[in-house]
């Protein structure tokens, strides 16, 4: 098992830690957000609870979120300066633009990440609870969109995915050390 510090760029500013994402003390957090922006339960609940009414509110004047896209707010209560909103695939069969819109959310979080001078920031195993992506199958596209991303763009110094269980944290750890190897 690799640790980030060992790896080849760009994996050294990809982190994989077990925890709870509201807790994160860098410049943003990305929420598993639904469409509405309106807040939810899991990852999405957790995050409005802990920023506070006004977090809400602020997401009233969005007009939601598709699929695929990532919309950003202050954030509030919690210790970090944004929130990047995205909406992530509800998983059906594998064939059905799920790849292409969970790639999407992750590309669409790092964009606007760069063009708010975010340089850290954590991402949740986006779309893994309530939405049934299948564990390895989406660890496979974040990091490998993430990683992909990070090889083009040195504006961002470090992506903590913030895994709330240990099978998760573990399935994204081999993963990982899998897509480091293949390079
Ligand atoms: N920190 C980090 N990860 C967490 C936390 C936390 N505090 N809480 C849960 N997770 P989910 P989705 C993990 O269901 O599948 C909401 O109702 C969780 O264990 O939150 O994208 C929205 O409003 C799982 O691994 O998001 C949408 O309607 C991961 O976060 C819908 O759920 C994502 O699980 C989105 O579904």
């Amino acid at each position: 098992m690799t640790d980030a510090v060992g790896c080849p760029p760009p994996w050294d500013r990809i982190e994989l830690i077990e925890g709870d994402i509201t807790q994160f003390g860098g410049d943003a957090i990305v929420n598993a957000a639904n469409s509405s922006l309106l807040g939810g339960g899991g990852v999405d609940g957790a995050i409005h609870r802990a920023a506070g009414p006004r977090l809400v509110a602020e997401c009233r004047t969005l007009g939601g979120c598709p699929c695929g896209e990532a919309r950003i707010t202050a954030a509030y209560d919690l210790p970090s300066k944004y929130v990047i909103h995205t909406v992530g695939p509800v998983y059906r069969d594998g064939h059905s633009g799920e790849p292409e819109s969970l790639d999407a959310c992750h590309t669409r979080s790092l964009e606007l990440a760069v063009e708010n001078d975010i340089r850290t920031l954590a991402i949740p195993a986006i779309s893994c609870g309530v939405y049934g992506y299948p564990l390895a199958e989406a660890a496979r596209i974040a990091l490998g969109t993430t990683a992909d991303f990070l090889r083009r763009c040195n504006e961002i110094d470090r992506v903590v995915f913030v895994l709330f269980d240990v099978r998760t944290h573990a399935t994204f750890e081999a993963v990982r050390d899998e897509l480091v190897q293949t390079g």
